[in-house]
Parts: C-alpha cells; structure tokens; sequence
C-alpha cells in the first residue's frame, strides 16, 4: 500500500447507533475514495490480533470484548496524505477532546467506545489494510 492510503473501522457503537451512513458520507465529503470494505463482527482472535500493539496496555480486555460486541464496517481509503488528513476527520481519541465536526465528536459515545479507528502510520495503515483484505478485494 502506498503512502495515500489509511484503513478505518466503524467500531461496533457508530454500527449499532446507525451512524454507517452518516459517517461513510463524512469520509467520501472529506474527499477520500473507499478502496475496499466489507461488513464483518471479528472474533476474539482477530481482534485481539489486530490490537496486539496495545496488549500491555490496562484497558487491552476490555477493547477487545468492546471490538467483539457487534459487527463493524472496515474499509481501505485513499486520499493524498491519507493518515494525516483522516485522524484529522476523525479527531481527538477522546471524544470530549475531540475538535468540534470531527466524527468522533460528533458520533462516539467514550474513549473506548469511540465510532472508528485511523491508522497512526503509512507502516501500520498497510500492516491493517492487509490483515483485512486481499488482493482480490481492493479496487
Ligand atoms: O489511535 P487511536 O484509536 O486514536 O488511539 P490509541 O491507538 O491510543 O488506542 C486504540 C484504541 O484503544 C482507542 O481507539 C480506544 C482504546 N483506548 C485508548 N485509550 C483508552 C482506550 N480504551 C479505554 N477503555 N481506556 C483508555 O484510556
């Protein structure tokens, strides 16, 4: 993956708030084209895989039963400076720290429970991207 491109998810409370649409309208209005997507709920496995990074971290369990609650949507986007300008949409981890018309201002409900993830990285957007999608699955 080049460095145009992020991955997302919308985390299981934006997907049972009903905000699916609303939030993928905010990407595509910020000027980011979806290169790939698909609808899945991950098991205990796969998100305790995708989150390995933070498995020292005291709040690692319960993230992990959070991401399992309920399906969510992941999906690959492209844009130029795609990291930068997407946890910029997205804003602040904490949602009351969020800048005000950020997604996770407007969407999340906790700093755990917090509408969507951005990658952090052009290293770690590819790592993500690939651990949910193939070859076959980007356009
Ligand atoms: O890159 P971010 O998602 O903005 O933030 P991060 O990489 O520091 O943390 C990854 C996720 O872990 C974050 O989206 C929600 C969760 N998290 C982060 N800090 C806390 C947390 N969850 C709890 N319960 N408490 C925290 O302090």
């Amino acid at each position: 993956m080049s460095t145009n491109k992020t991955f997302t998810m919308i985390k299981p409370d934006a997907v049972a708030n009903g905000y699916i649409g609303a939030i993928l309208n905010d990407i595509i209005k910020d000027g980011f084209q979806i290169k790939a997507m698909k609808y899945i709920h991950l098991t205990e496995s796969e998100a305790g895989s995708f989150y390995a990074i933070h498995k020292d971290r005291p709040f690692y369990s319960e993230l992990v039963a959070f991401m399992t609650s309920g399906p969510i949507v992941a999906a690959i986007l492209e844009k130029d400076n795609a990291v930068e300008s997407f946890r910029t949409l997205i804003g602040a981890t904490d949602p009351t720290k969020a800048a005000e018309g950020t997604i996770r201002s407007k969407y999340a409900n906790s700093i755990e429970a917090n509408a969507v993830h951005g990658s952090d990285s052009d290293a770690n957007a590819e790592i993500e991207g690939n651990f949910f999608f193939s070859q076959f699955e980007r356009f």
